[in-house]
C-alpha cells in the first residue's frame, strides 16, 4: 500500500469541510447579518482543518457515515474557530493577523468578534445534538458531554487560564505540559475519541484514542512553539516570536530548540503506541502523527 500525503489529504478535505460548515452557517438579512458574517469569517477559509480530518479519520476506522463525521467534524472546527477569535482579542493575545488575515476583530469590531465566537460555541453544540449527528440520543449525549469537558475549565480553557498565569513567571517542563494538553491536546483528544464515540466502539479503542488525541495535541502545541521560533511568517499566516515577546515559557524556552524536537519526536512516538491495536485500520492516522512533526504551517 502506497504512503498517505496528509497536506494533498487535507486540501481535498477542507474542501467539502467547507461546503459542510457553509451548509450549517447559512447567510441571514436583517439587523443580525453582521454576526453570520463574522461567523462565517472566522470559519471558513484558510485553516487547516486538522481536527475534523482527525474525526474523519477516527470514525472511518468504524464504518461511520460520511454525513455523521463531517458534522461532527464541522462542530470541532466551530469550536476551535470560537477560541482563535477569542484568542486573538485584545484582552488576550492581542492577535491582529489570522491565517494571513486580519483577525476577526479587526476585519470587524470586538463586540462582533465576541459574538461571533459565542455564537461558534452555541452553534457547535446545536449540530452534535441534532439527529442528524446521529440516531442514537444516547451518542448525541455522549458526543456533547465529551466535548463539553474537553473545551471548558478542566479543558481549554483551563489550559488557556494557566497560560495567562504563566506570563513572566519561570515555569518548568511539568507546568508547559500540562498547559498544553488542556489548552490543546483535550481538542485533538475529543477529535480522535469522536470517531469512537460515533462508532460505539469498545471502551480499550475509546480510551486508546482518546490518549493518542491528547498525545498528538501536545506534539503539535511543541511544534506550533516551535514555528514560532523558527516558522515562517507568511507560510504560517500569523505573527512569529510572539511567545518570547509576550513573556511566555514555552516549551523551546525551557528545552531549548534541540530538546523540543526530541521531545516531540518522543511524544509522538508515545502516541503512535496507542494505535497498535488497530493494525492496518489506524494506518491514516498515523500518518496524520508524521505530518504532525513536519509540518511548516
Ligand atoms: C475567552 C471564553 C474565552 C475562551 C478562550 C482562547 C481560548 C479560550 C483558548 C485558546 C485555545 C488556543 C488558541 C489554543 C492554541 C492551539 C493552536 C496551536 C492553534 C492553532 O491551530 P491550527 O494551526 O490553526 O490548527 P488553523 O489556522 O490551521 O486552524
Amino acid at each position: 500500500m502506497g504512503t498517505i500525503c496528509v497536506p494533498d489529504e487535507l486540501s481535498g478535505f477542507s474542501g467539502q469541510m467547507e461546503g459542510v460548515l457553509a451548509a450549517l452557517l447559512p447567510s441571514q438579512r436583517g439587523p443580525e447579518e453582521k454576526l453570520y458574517e463574522a461567523m462565517s469569517y472566522a470559519v471558513l477559509g484558510g485553516g487547516k482543518y486538522l481536527r475534523p480530518y482527525i474525526v474523519e479519520t477516527s470514525a472511518s476506522m468504524f464504518g461511520v457515515p460520511a454525513a455523521q463525521r463531517r458534522r461532527v467534524g464541522a462542530a470541532v472546527e466551530m469550536i476551535h474557530a470560537y477560541s482563535l477569535v477569542h484568542d486573538d482579542l485584545p484582552a488576550l493575545d492581542d492577535d491582529d493577523l489570522r491565517r494571513g488575515k486580519p483577525s476577526c476583530h479587526k476585519a470587524f469590531d470586538e463586540a462582533t468578534a465576541i459574538l461571533a465566537g459565542d455564537a461558534l460555541h452555541s452553534l457547535a453544540f446545536e449540530t452534535l445534538a441534532e439527529p442528524d449527528t446521529h440516531p442514537d440520543t444516547g451518542v448525541r449525549a455522549d458526543l456533547a458531554a465529551t466535548l463539553a469537558a474537553a473545551i471548558g475549565p478542566r479543558g481549554m480553557v483551563g489550559g488557556q487560564m494557566i497560560d495567562l498565569e504563566s506570563e513572566h513567571v519561570a515555569v518548568g517542563a511539568d507546568v508547559a505540559t500540562r498547559l498544553a494538553r488542556l489548552k490543546t491536546g483535550a481538542l485533538f483528544s475529543f477529535s480522535a475519541t469522536a470517531g469512537a464515540i460515533l462508532g460505539q466502539a469498545h471502551r480499550e479503542a475509546r480510551e486508546a484514542l482518546q490518549t493518542f488525541g491528547s498525545e498528538l495535541g501536545l506534539a503539535f502545541q511543541i511544534v506550533d512553539d516551535l514555528l514560532d521560533v523558527e516558522g515562517d511568517e507568511a507560510a504560517l499566516g500569523k505573527k512569529v516570536h510572539k511567545d518570547m515577546t509576550a513573556g511566555k515559557a514555552t516549551f523551546i524556552s525551557i528545552l531549548g530548540i534541540e530538546g523540543a524536537r526530541r521531545e516531540v519526536r518522543r511524544i509522538a512516538d508515545s502516541a503512535l503506541a496507542n494505535l497498535e491495536m488497530f493494525g492496518e485500520r489506524g494506518r491514516a492516522l498515523r500518518a496524520i502523527a508524521e505530518y504532525v512533526l513536519k509540518r511548516d504551517r
